[in-house]
């Protein structure tokens, strides 16, 4: 089993217990009066813009730092950062729930949870306590993608569509996605290659362009943004040195 299958799976076992805790419909109608940041808005404001990711762990990097989230996000959002990412998986990422309450109660930027969605019932969750949700596409076929984009929509909740290939792109695309991430890793070899927004980016020229993963410098980010991103998120390089940040912002 991939490490991706790996996470999935336990991420499916997460919401099996979560539907067991709650109702339904009561997270639905929580996450409907969550009130939300506009995490599309501060992606578009002119300029390449920065999401800067909270990640203690990762299958790839092994252990990367122990920071408090709260200090963290404080620290990205002072050195330019227009939304945060918070990890939330517990097992390969050492992240939490409490991770991202915490970071997003201490920021004014619009708070994304990272995470391995794949139930319903994680959208709504997040909608009770987050500004956007990850969406991999990988972890869909075409029918279930389009159900989650347009379940968070919904809450108010911006749905970032990730996507590695061409096929996923078309797919993002078909359910009306208006944000979606361009992953330069591969998430079942961790291979990093910059190359896959260059390639992609032209596909998605109608949306709003994240690029993510492998930004280690300014230069990384100045080839995203000339590729066409909006957006650069930047994870183990950002908890490295935050510095990082107001090189690459604005
Ligand atoms: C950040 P990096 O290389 O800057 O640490 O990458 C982010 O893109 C990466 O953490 C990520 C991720 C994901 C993590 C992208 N997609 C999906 C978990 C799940």
């Amino acid at each position: 089993m991939s490490v991706l299958d790996e996470l999935a799976a336990a991420a499916a076992e997460r919401a099996r217990a979560l539907r067991e805790r709650m109702d339904p419909d009561e997270l639905y109608q929580r996450a409907v009066l969550f009130d939300k940041r506009d995490f599309t808005a501060a992606l578009r404001r002119p300029g390449l813009s920065v999401v800067a990711e909270v990640k203690r762990a990762s299958p790839s990097a092994g252990f990367i730092a122990d920071v408090d989230p709260a200090e963290q996000g404080v620290l990205y959002e002072s050195r330019g950062a227009r939304a945060l990412s918070v990890l939330t998986e517990p097992e390969r990422f050492k992240g939490s729930l409490e991770d991202l309450d915490a970071a997003r109660e201490r920021v004014e930027i619009p708070v994304l949870r990272k995470d391995f969605t794949v139930d319903e019932v994680q959208v709504l969750e997040t909608g009770t306590r987050a500004d956007a949700v990850l969406l991999i596409a990988a972890l869909f076929d075409k029918t279930h993608l389009p159900r989650y984009v347009s379940l968070a929509m919904e809450l108010g909740l911006t749905p970032l569509v990730e996507v590695h290939d061409e096929r996923e792109a078309d797919l993002a695309l078909a359910c009306g996605a208006q944000v979606v991430g361009v992953n330069n890793r591969d998430l079942r070899d961790f291979t990093v290659d910059l190359a896959t927004t260059e390639r992609l980016a032209p596909m998605l020229e109608g949306v709003t362009l994240v690029a993510e993963s492998g930004v280690k410098t300014v230069e990384d980010a100045r080839r995203l943004r000339d590729a066409g991103a909006d957006a650069v998120l930047v994870g183990e390089a950002a908890m490295r040195d935050s510095a990082l940040i107001s090189g690459i912002a604005g």
